[in-house]
């Protein structure tokens, strides 16, 4: 019974994820959920990335918390047309959740939209939105073994960015037994090794995500089309 219940709840929210993303389909918006522990780094990548991409892509982003507008308000104070929900104790994004916030971003005038969902490594994995990747954040002062404890979170991402590099000599962060945790349950997701404090690695990141953008979106010109 319980089976037959969650599955009903996959199905429905899988049928708006295709909504959400056929909507970003049409304005060739390539849309990344970002999911990571309270105070991975998300937010502080976002930044770095809008620092980064300032002049290749064009940013929206939808802040996914369960309370507050800090990040949302810190995001928008750098001029990046930014969305919020607060979700209220929901520990996860659903692609009910984020209907109004995508409509509240005007789509012909971005090029990638980043989907802050909230901070938890487990929840958010099982739930689709309607974005391209799934992105998953690390911060090395998590500890290396994630992947084994948090497996799905891993088997999903897309990608996967270690954050917080800048820390590694002040802490015993085991690279080779992270690797190996990831590879075991994922064998084709990039992994990008950064920091969004110095900016160290980020533009490797970046620079993937226009390869995304062009992948899907472009023309063959190697830019996105800012006449649109
Ligand atoms: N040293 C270091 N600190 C970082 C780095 N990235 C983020 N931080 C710091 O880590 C803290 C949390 O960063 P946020 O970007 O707010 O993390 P978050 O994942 O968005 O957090 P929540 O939205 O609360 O889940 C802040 O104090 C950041 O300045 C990094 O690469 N190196
Ligand atoms: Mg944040």
């Amino acid at each position: 019974m319980e089976i037959e219940i969650k599955e009903n709840i996959f199905n429905a929210n899988d049928q708006l994820a295709a909504d959400n993303k056929a909507k970003l389909d049409r304005e060739a918006v390539l849309a990344l959920n970002l999911m990571a522990s309270p105070g991975a780094g998300k937010t502080s990548l976002i930044l770095q990335s809008a620092k980064s991409l300032s002049d290749r892509l064009r940013l929206g982003v939808i802040e996914g918390d369960i309370a507050s507008s800090i990040d949302a308000d810190n995001v928008r104070s750098h001029g990046i047309p930014t969305e919020l929900i607060n979700t209220g104790g929901a520990c996860h994004l659903d692609a009910n959740m984020i209907q109004t916030p995508l409509a509240g971003i005007d789509l012909p005038s971005i090029d990638v939209l980043f989907i802050e969902n909230v901070g938890n490594l487990v929840c958010p994995a099982e739930f689709n939105l309607g974005e391209h990747l799934k992105i998953v954040i690390l911060s090395a002062a998590e500890g290396a073994d994630k992947p084994y404890k948090y497996p799905l979170m891993f088997k999903v991402a897309d990608a996967i960015v270690i954050n917080k590099i800048d820390l590694m000599p002040y802490i015993d962060f085991r690279t080779g037994y992270f690797y190996d945790g990831v590879r075991a349950l994922n064998q084709q997701a990039p992994v990008f090794e950064l920091s969004a404090k110095t900016g160290e690695g980020v533009d490797a990141w970046a620079s993937w995500l226009l390869e995304q953008w062009n992948e899907r979106f472009g023309q063959g010109h190697g830019e996105p089309d800012t006449s649109r």
